[in-house]
C-alpha cells in the first residue's frame, strides 16, 4: 500500500487532490440550479423566528428578513468564511429585507443581531442569535 502511494508522482497526487476537491465542491448528482427556496425569518422582541435555519451545501436560499418591531432596528449578521458567507444586513423597524445565501461548506454557523445601545446589553446578549445548519449536499 505504501509502495503504491510512493510510486505516484507528486503531479498525479496533486491532480487527484484537485479532482476530489472539485467533486466535493460541486457535488454532482444534484440539479445544477436548484430552485431558490424562500425562508421567512421574523426579527423582533430580541429573537429570531425561526432561530434554526436548515439548508444544504450549495443550495441557494433567500432569507426574507422581517423586523416585526415597531421602533427597534435590527440586523442580520452571519460571518462564516469557511462557508463563503459574509452577511451584514440592516433591517429597519417594520421593514423587510431580502438576502440570498449559498453556503459552500457543511457545518453549524451562528447568526445574530449586532445592535447594541450604549450602557445596554447587546441584542445578541438578550437572545437575538440563531444557527444556520448546513447539511452535506444530497443528504436529507
Ligand atoms: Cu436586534
Amino acid at each position: 500500500m505504501n509502495r503504491l502511494i510512493a510510486r505516484q508522482s507528486p503531479l498525479v497526487l496533486a491532480l487527484t487532490g484537485i479532482l476530489f476537491a472539485g467533486f466535493v465542491l460541486f457535488a454532482p448528482g444534484l440539479p445544477a440550479t436548484p430552485a431558490t427556496r424562500i425562508i421567512p425569518v421574523k426579527m423582533g422582541d430580541y429573537r429570531f423566528k425561526p432561530d434554526t435555519i436548515r439548508v444544504q451545501t450549495g443550495e441557494t436560499v433567500q432569507l426574507e428578513l422581517t423586523n416585526t418591531d415597531s421602533l427597534t432596528p435590527h440586523n442580520f449578521t452571519l460571518k462564516a468564511e469557511a462557508a463563503g458567507l459574509n452577511v451584514d444586513t440592516e433591517v429597519s423597524a417594520g421593514k423587510t429585507e431580502v438576502v440570498d445565501i449559498t453556503p459552500r461548506a457543511p457545518g453549524s454557523y451562528k447568526f445574530y443581531c449586532n445592535k447594541k445601545l450604549i450602557f445596554m446589553k447587546s441584542h445578541r446578549d438578550r437572545g437575538m442569535e440563531g444557527t444556520l445548519v448546513v447539511a452535506p449536499a444530497g443528504s436529507e
